[in-house]
């Protein structure tokens, strides 16, 4: 069929841009004011190039001089040699790879951490009202007093016993309502009986994780704090998914596997290092190592499973899943429906438990439909993005029956519209959408290389792009703790447990965030359902 032929000269773009880097590759590409994020994709859609030349004279999510990594002149040299390789254009490109792949595969380069302190201001989790259970009393009696004297110690400070704690004799007991907690503290501990009593203090989430840039990551955790370094806009509280609910409940296992079909992985980013399953499959370069030669991949990969807890950069939704590197996109971003479409069978028999598609075209594939439908019957949830262009969703994401389509919102909960972004990007809608995640400004992992040698290997990202990695750390997740829920039955739970937070507007399933924005606690812990509407 001559519509066929069509379909697999067409491009997949990778939905999203790294606004981090505006700056940066301004400086690098002089020559090219006009080119932004990705001067290459100008060749892939007309529509991402009107996205970019707005982009351009945007200053959402330029980076901060904190994050920006500040190396030597020598070094910056060198870096904006390899861009200018890359600059060089299509022809060179092949040569421009290896020589960067050179680089990110160099197993003595020593990974220098910058010191980040002055980024992160050590925000605890934050518990609102009183230290303390405000009725209730822990006191341990001498040992030599018998329970019958015990009881009626309690009765005569007209308290309650509640509970008894085994082996270490203590006991939880409830104050009566016209004496302060104060006033009982104080009668108990001047009774020589009682060996001490003091209140019970409230317990917070243990689950905040020690990654240095976590304060930054809003999507997860927001309680309305700067966003990123001085300077940046504030977030809306509780704008975000509530990971650090659901971390108490599962930090995701180590057997649920995310493939990241995109432009492949830095497999040795110490962020990600111990968190990949196998060198995955290049379908670009046809090989068995899909090292990420561009960076799309890597900062997608960061979000969904990045190492947390190691007090090295950021926080994954998934802490303890695997990521699974599927390279399909080019090291100019581009790939096609063809790869896309064998990459997606290859991850389903490999294994895949979730396959994040972090990209998109406007034109719908019987092949690719195809595809989608293999892995979908072999119970793999695939997320994918919705665009950043403002129009249409996008394929495979507009594929309703196999894809979870997901739009951004951003750090006020709003979905990504021309008019919150600085006239850089808007959300794609329509129909097929089913969820929304954070996709604003997310901070993320990004090859070593990609900064120039030793640098911080972070940078910020928006799009559609970023929020589709959010979706897929949670269907991880849940694929973890249920792990014989279907496909479909995932994709259930994920729109069911949404927040519909543009209910003001557009009460209930809309065009614009489907169900509304994820909201992991309520997914997998029945019993935060309440407490986190
Ligand atoms: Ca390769
Ligand atoms: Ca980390
Ligand atoms: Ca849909
Ligand atoms: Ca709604």
């Amino acid at each position: 069929m001559k519509k066929e032929k069509t379909i697999f000269a067409l491009f997949v773009i990778p939905i999203f841009l790294f606004s981090a880097s505006l700056k940066h590759w301004k400086l690098d590409r002089g020559k090219n004011n006009n080119s932004v994020l990705f001067p290459q994709q100008i060749t892939s859609l007309i529509k991402v190039q009107s996205l970019q030349s707005k982009g351009n004279n945007s200053g959402l999510g330029q980076v901060s001089p904190k994050t920006k990594p500040d190396f030597p002149e020598q070094v910056r040299e060198s870096s904006r040699k390899a861009y200018r390789f890359k600059d060089a254009g299509i022809a060179t490109s092949r040569g421009n790879r290896d020589f960067r792949f050179e680089r990110a595969r160099r197993p003595d380069r020593p990974v220098i951490r910058r010191p980040i302190k002055h980024m992160n201001r050590g925000r605890p989790y934050r518990h609102e009202g009183p230290p303390y259970r405000p009725d209730e009393v822990l006191v341990k009696f001498k040992p030599t007093l018998s329970d019958q004297t015990i009881k009626a110690t309690i009765a005569a400070y007209q308290c309650k016993r509640l509970k008894r704690i085994p082996r270490i004799n203590v006991y939880k007991i409830q104050i009566q309502t016209s004496t302060t907690l104060e006033e009982t503290l104080f009668a108990l501990r001047r009774n020589p009986d009682v060996e001490y009593a003091e209140p019970n203090y409230i317990t917070y989430m243990t689950e905040t994780p020690n990654d240095s840039l976590f304060d930054y990551q809003y999507a997860l955790y927001n309680n309305g704090q700067d966003i990123g370094p001085p300077g940046s806009p504030q977030g809306e509280e509780r704008a975000d998914i509530k990971t650090t609910s659901t971390w108490e409940e599962t930090k995701g296992e180590e057997e649920i596997i995310i493939a990241i079909l995109d432009s492949g992985v830095d497999m040795n980013h110490p962020d990600l290092i111990d968190k990949i399953y196998s060198s995955g499959y290049d379908f670009v370069n046809d090989d068995s190592d899909a090292t990420d030669d561009e960076s799309h991949g890597t900062h997608v990969a960061g979000i969904a499973a990045a190492e947390t807890h190691n007090d090295e950069g950021i926080a994954g939704v998934a802490w303890n899943c695997k990521i699974l590197p599927v390279k399909i996109l080019d090291d100019l971003g581009s790939g096609s429906y063809g790869e896309m479409s064998d990459a997606i069978i290859w991850a389903a028999d490999s294994g895949a438990d979730v396959i994040n598609l972090s990209v998109g075209g406007g034109f719908p594939s019987t092949t690719l439909e195809n595809a989608l439908k293999y892995a979908y019957d072999m119970n793999v949830v695939i997320v994918a993005s919705a665009g950043n262009d403002g129009g249409a969703v996008l394929y495979p994401a507009a594929y309703d029956d196999y894809c979870l389509a997901v739009a951004a919102t951003d750090y006020n909960d709003e979905r990504v519209d021309f008019s919150n972004s600085g006239g850089l990007w808007a959300s794609n809608s329509g129909p097929e959408i089913d969820v929304a995640a954070p996709g604003a400004r997310i901070i993320s992992t990004v090859p070593t290389w990609f900064w120039g040698p030793d640098s911080f290997p972070y940078a910020w990202g928006d799009g559609t792009s970023q929020a589709t990695p959010h979706v897929a750390g949670l269907a991880a997740l849940i694929k973890s703790v249920k792990p014989n829920l279907s496909a479909a039955q995932i994709m259930d739970v994920i729109r069911y447990s949404a927040d519909d937070v543009n209910f003001v507007n557009n009460l209930g399933i809309d065009n614009y965030i489907g169900y509304g924005r994820i909201n992991t606690a309520k997914a997998l812990v029945p019993t935060v359902i309440k407490s986190s509407r």
